[in-house]
């Protein structure tokens, strides 16, 4: 396999196709191992091999839209001896990352802002009169992204020069929908918009692997959609375009944006792929590539099974099956959350499930079987999930939108102008809060409490276990209110879960363990959702030393349980919040605000993450470790404040 992107350039095109087999090779036995986004880099080799035949990174810029398809732009820019170590800790990070390599020209990990970016860059090269390319990659799923558009709409004012590459899979995670996959479909499918004019022909004919590239497109004229390998181009001399101005194959809805447009093309053709891509190199006005790749090529179980394999966790290469968890693991979140939805939705016709496009992620999949018809995927589209849920509600429904913490975040005005001031009532199933480690900061939702904590009207809750998820999920369906529950991701806590669940009172804390009383120096661990477990254990270490400990699940971080704060906070001699967010603004954060207003002077040990952007790694335990959100930490921190803290002061205080 070739070092660098200067070794690309050199290579004949017999040596590229070798190349294209080996860095196939190299994602199915590495991603074996570590998991990872197989299906789409599968798809993009001959791609990411012809784009670095023709560009020059880092001068020249590849943006990559989520950058989840970029490990194949990794290997051939000097990081395959690490690649073995791609979202390990210590090891490469799944996305681009501007400080893992100057390759990577732009970060990303959140679907729709490449084409923004790259724009971005046109327009700082254009003001500075510099001579970098700018080419912008980016999926069909994208254009389900509202980002996409607002850059579309502003390309062609902005700048002359911007190579746009569609790299079009037909499927976003799950198959991608809407209208404008209908129209893809139809741009691939329909013969008037295969065609191509006499002067891109001349072009082609000039460089130097030309004639080979219009051969094999004409050879394979006759195979569209369906059989992305047989995609080509129409004879010459039949040359349209929709509206007169020249495009080269026909694409309204690209030209109409005032971008050239030229394809849709076979995406695994590297001769035809390089011909296409110096030609747009040499191009004066802004210009969109449409390729056709198939998301799991040269991998039949990626093949047969897109949505598993665009992103999964360890599995056997000969059978392409997941590694099998343990026996009695467990279900995690997810499944409880899309199981529990579907048995409300039975119940309470006024319930729908809303997805942007994570069906699977999310659980809500099991709605979509169950009853197709009160499930809804939006597409890459947060902000209109959010306020589509909100139209909803006013007329009478209870919408149920799952999205991740981390992507909510960009629908937050949505959440702010659209759901909480007018009081609707949307529930909001926050998946993945907390940590997802081997994605990283782009991906760990631990933000949450902080930014939905200052809106008025909302309830916000985290459950500790499986159990209290669906309880909580039962109660947000009986609230006029918009309602938040946090959860992580993956194993739940492996607690019996009732047929029937229960109504919560809101804001009401539930008291786990009280203090026995018995002379002993008191300690109250406060430990929201999936910290609860670990506030549980660290009682048991505290207990088993001497302490008299109370547990208390606060389950509502928004309406706080101001009275049972108030009372541990006065009756222990130190209280400790314990949480899986950052402590900036987080739960710890709510109950300072809440002792200070009350006057309550009880030091309090906040345990959470720190004020930083946490890295990836191998696994959520190896992070917790590092950042001091363990047993044992809070143990130690627990007996520290202690030991600062004089005995008789406190008793005085209590009495
Ligand atoms: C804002 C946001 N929402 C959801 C996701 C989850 N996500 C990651 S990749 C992806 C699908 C991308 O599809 P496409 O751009 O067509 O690329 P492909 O994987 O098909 O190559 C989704 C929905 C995300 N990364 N960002």
């Amino acid at each position: 396999m070739v070092d660098g992107p200067q070794h690309v350039k050199k290579l004949t095109l017999e040596q590229l196709t070798k190349l294209a087999e080996e860095i196939r090779h190299e994602l199915i036995t590495v991603l074996a191992k570590s998991g990872g986004h197989l299906g789409p880099n599968l798809g993009v080799v001959e791609l990411t091999i012809a784009l670095h035949s023709v560009f020059s990174t880092p001068k020249d810029k590849l943006v990559w839209d989520v950058s989840h398809q970029s490990y194949v732009h990794k290997l051939l820019t000097g990081r395959k001896d690490r690649f073995h170590t791609i979202r390990q800790t210590g090891g490469l990070n799944g996305f681009c990352l501007r400080t893992e390599s100057p390759h990577d020209s732009f970060g990303a990990g959140h679907a729709g802002t490449a084409l923004s970016a790259a724009l971005g860059m046109c327009a700082a090269r254009d003001q500075r009169k510099s001579d970098e390319n700018v080419v912008c990659i980016f999926g069909d799923a994208a254009l389900t992204n509202g980002i996409s558009y607002e850059a579309l709409n502003n390309i062609a004012h902005t700048t002359k020069k911007f190579i746009g590459i569609l790299n079009d899979n037909e499927w976003s995670i799950a198959k991608n929908v809407g209208a404008i996959s209908s129209y893809l479909n139809k741009v691939i499918t329909h013969p008037r918009y295969n065609r191509w004019s006499k002067d891109f022909e001349r072009f082609v004919r000039r460089l130097p692997k030309g004639e080979l590239a219009l051969k094999l497109a004409h050879k394979a004229e006759e195979g569209f959609k369906g059989a992305v390998t047989g995609v080509g181009l129409q004879p010459s001399g039949s040359s349209i375009d929709s509206d007169g101005r020249g495009g080269y194959g026909n694409s309204l809805f690209f030209e109409e944006m005032g971008l050239r447009y030229l394809g849709p093309v076979d995406g695994h053709d590297l001769p035809l792929l390089i011909s296409l891509l110096e030609f747009a190199k040499n191009y004066d006005r802004p210009i969109v590539l449409h390729v056709l790749t198939k998301k799991g090529k040269g991998y039949d179980a990626a093949i047969a099974y897109p949505e598993k394999f665009h992103g999964l966790g360890p599995y056997d290469v000969a059978s392409g099956d997941p590694v099998p968890a343990k026996p009695g693991t467990p279900p995690n979140y997810q499944d409880v959350f899309g199981q529990t939805l579907v048995k409300l939705c039975q119940k309470n016709n006024t319930l729908v499930g809303i997805t942007a496009a994570m069906p699977s992620g999310t659980g809500l999949k099991h709605l979509e079987k169950a009853m197709p018809d009160r499930y809804f995927d939006v597409g890459i589209a947060e902000e209109h999930a959010v306020i589509f849920a909100a139209g909803m509600a006013t007329m009478g429904f209870h919408p149920v939108c799952a999205i991740y913490s981390t992507f909510l975040q960009r629908a937050y005005d949505c959440i702010h102008h659209d759901v909480c001031l007018q009081d609707l009532p949307v529930i909001f199933c926050l998946d993945r809060a907390g940590l997802s480690a081997n994605d990283g900061p782009t991906h760990h939702g631990l933000f949450d409490i902080a930014y939905l904590r200052c809106l008025p009207n909302l309830i916000a809750m985290a459950p500790k276990d499986e159990d209290e998820l669906a309880d909580m999920m039962f109660t947000a369906t009986h609230q006029n209110h918009p309602t938040f529950i946090r959860y992580p991701r993956g194993t739940a806590e492996g607690v019996p879960i009732k047929d029937q669940p229960k109504l919560l009172e809101v804001g009401k804390a539930e008291v786990i363990q009280n203090f026995s009383s018995n002379g002993k120096r008191k300690v109250a661990l406060f430990g929201l959702g999936n910290m609860n477990s670990l506030a549980r254990k660290a009682a048991a270490q505290l207990v088993a030393e001497g302490f008299d400990v109370a547990v208390i699940n606060p389950r509502f971080t928004k309406p706080l349980d101001a009275g049972t704060h108030e009372f541990f906070g006065r009756a222990a001699e130190v209280v400790v919040t314990l949480e899986d967010h950052v402590l900036a603004g987080g739960y710890g954060s709510a109950v300072l605000e809440l002792f200070n207003e009350r006057a309550i002077t009880r030091p309090v040990v906040r345990i959470g993450w720190p004020d930083q952007f946490i890295e990836h790694a191998t696994s959520q335990d190896e992070l917790r470790r590092k950042y001091g959100l363990t047993v044992e930490h809070t143990v130690a921190k627990v007996k520290a404040q202690l030991a600062e803290t004089p005995v008789m002061a406190r008793l005085i205080e209590v009495a």
